[in-house]
């Protein structure tokens, strides 16, 4: 448990202090290039992990309106974690369940614990985009019930992690995501793999199913950019069946 930090249990390891950016410039495995290459943008990356490159677009205003909605009911924070580290990403939550972490522990709770209220409804568009997504990748019976909304700011990061938090490990988890984009590390089962390095652009869908269900990943410190959807910010979101 080093740092306090449960090895196993944990979806996020300690992160570093916002603007704690890596000076180098990260290699990727699979270029910009690589994932435009087919005609039906979509790349399996593993199996059950499937990237489909600009499935987002088409709804890409709704979803800003919809993130800006949300954030104005339940703002954005950036947590503390069990370990006794502030997350360099910020977030919140929509939908029946949100996850939150605290000097306690990580855990899905129905209420944001800075307002007291339910966490803001899952927006219709959220929803069946991740719905169309899930059944694109063959899983055509995925209802999420939470989303995460990270914000990265830049130099934000998100270091290697499993999601473990959910109850049901067959559900995939689809991410989307919006702005500024960034270098995502897929890793393997076991922490010590050696991840694999490729960009997510904006209206970038992946769906995280079958065996890659498990399998540590992260997100390296956001580069200084600026895109209309965010300014200077990078927005994932990602919808979980967690109950
Ligand atoms: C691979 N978020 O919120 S989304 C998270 O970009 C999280 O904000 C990242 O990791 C982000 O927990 C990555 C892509 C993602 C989400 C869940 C996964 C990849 C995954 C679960 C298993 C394997
Ligand atoms: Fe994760």
């Amino acid at each position: 448990m080093a740092g306090g930090y449960p090895r196993h249990s944990s979806r996020r390891a300690p992160p570093d202090a916002v603007g704690a950016a890596d000076a180098r410039e990260p290699q990727l495995d699979l270029s910009p290039a690589q994932l435009e290459l087919s005609p039906d943008e979509r790349l399996e990356l593993g199996p059950g992990a499937v990237v489909l490159r600009g499935f987002a677009l088409p709804d890409s205003e709704r979803l800003r309106s919809d993130v800006l909605a949300i954030a104005a009911a339940a703002p954005f924070r950036h947590m503390k974690t069990p370990g006794g580290f502030t997350m360099s990403v910020a977030m919140t939550n929509c939908g029946a369940l949100g996850w939150v972490s605290d000097p306690t522990g990580y855990r899905y709770s129905a209420l944001d614990p800075n307002s007291g209220l339910p966490w803001p409804a899952m927006p219709a568009a959220f929803e069946s985009l991740a719905h169309r997504a899930a059944a694109a990748a063959g899983f055509p019976a995925f209802t999420p019930d939470a989303c995460i909304v990270n914000r990265y700011e830049p130099g934000a990061r998100l270091t290697l992690h499993q999601d473990k938090d959910e109850r049901d490990y067959r559900q995939p988890i689809v991410s989307v995501s919006l702005g500024v984009p960034a270098v995502f590390l897929f890793g393997g089962l076991k922490r010590k793999d050696r991840p694999l390095r490729f960009a997510l652009t904006h209206g970038d869908v992946v769906v995280w199913g079958g065996s890659s269900r498990l399998r540590y990943h992260g997100v390296m410190p956001l580069k200084a950019a600026q895109h209309p959807f965010a300014g200077p910010n990078r927005i994932n979101l990602t919808l979980r069946r967690a109950s």
